[in-house]
């Protein structure tokens, strides 16, 4: 057995969530992350036979049933993940009852993974559909983008284009743009289904007055777009203040834009 700490997505998940507490986007037991593996890479690591406990789950996971996940835990800080990985993370998979999850490694003071099980989940699900390559979901409280959701208008349309907006970059990391959900209450199944039913079209889904959710095929990639919208809101942010918009990147930049890096941005936002 090779050392669990040795494991890349062991080694990433430390990585990430330090980085996501020193930027400030994960305050106390803020944020949530989860991290689809590779069976064989497991088995490398730990006896998948060996059961700590199963946990029950309050939706269907049918669509992921013998899946591995690495899972922050529930009530745990981002910020103690580096010095005390197993306390703060554990290894499930779902079982064959699709209603639970074997914990196989973490969680050692008895925890349970984070609340925000079904949101995550059903997200898995929905971007596995539209893309099999997705790997992993991630839940912050990103400063700037939670604030935004207090002073912009609350849609998908025209929060999307004004992140376009403020950032060359952005058209080209976020195309689809990002969705908007209204508040509502965190930990539910009801807004589990809302991120999903979102996460069909966007990889961004933010939820109003709370944080961000991304989605990607590797951890870099998922908080790289979740760190270019939350770049772009902090640029809103300073332009608000410094008097508002005088000058902007013109639709005929967007489009040169979209061809020279040949992106199609989301069709209800933007006519090409
Ligand atoms: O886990 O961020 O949304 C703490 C949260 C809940
Ligand atoms: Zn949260």
């Amino acid at each position: 057995m090779k050392n669990i700490l040795q494991y890349k997505p062991v080694q990433e998940m430390i990585e990430v969530t330090s980085n996501l507490y020193r930027l400030g986007w994960d305050e106390r037991n803020g944020g949530n992350i989860t991290y689809l593996l590779e069976e064989k890479d497991v088995q490398e690591v730990i006896d998948t036979k060996k059961i700590i406990c199963n946990i029950p789950m309050s939706f269907d996971g049918q669509a992921l049933a013998g899946k591995y996940f690495l899972v922050t835990g529930s009530g745990k800080y981002f910020k103690n993940v580096k010095s005390d990985p197993e306390n703060n993370l554990g290894i499930l998979r779902v079982a064959e009852d699709a209603h639970s999850v074997d914990l196989l490694w973490g969680y050692s003071d008895g925890g349970v993974p984070t609340s925000e099980l079904p949101a995550h989940f059903m997200s898995h699900i929905a971007r596995l559909e539209v893309d099999p390559e997705n790997k992993v979901v991630m839940h912050c409280h990103a400063t700037h983008l939670l604030a935004m959701t207090f002073t912009h208008e609350l849609t998908s349309k025209a929060f999307s284009r004004t992140l376009w907006e403020m950032c060359t970059e952005c058209l080209v990391v976020f195309p689809e743009g990002v969705s908007v959900l209204p508040w509502l209450i965190p930990g539910s199944n009801e807004i589990g289904e809302a991120t999903a039913d979102a996460m069909k079209n966007f990889r961004l889904v933010l939820w109003s007055f709370h944080g961000v959710y991304g989605a990607g095929r590797s951890i870099d990639e998922t908080f790289g777009l979740i760190e270019t919208a939350e770049k772009a809101a902090e640029v809103y942010t300073y332009v608000k203040a410094q008097g508002g918009v005088k000058q902007k990147i013109s639709d005929e930049n967007f489009k040169e834009l979209a061809k020279q890096f040949g992106v199609t941005p989301n069709k209800d936002f933007f006519k090409i």
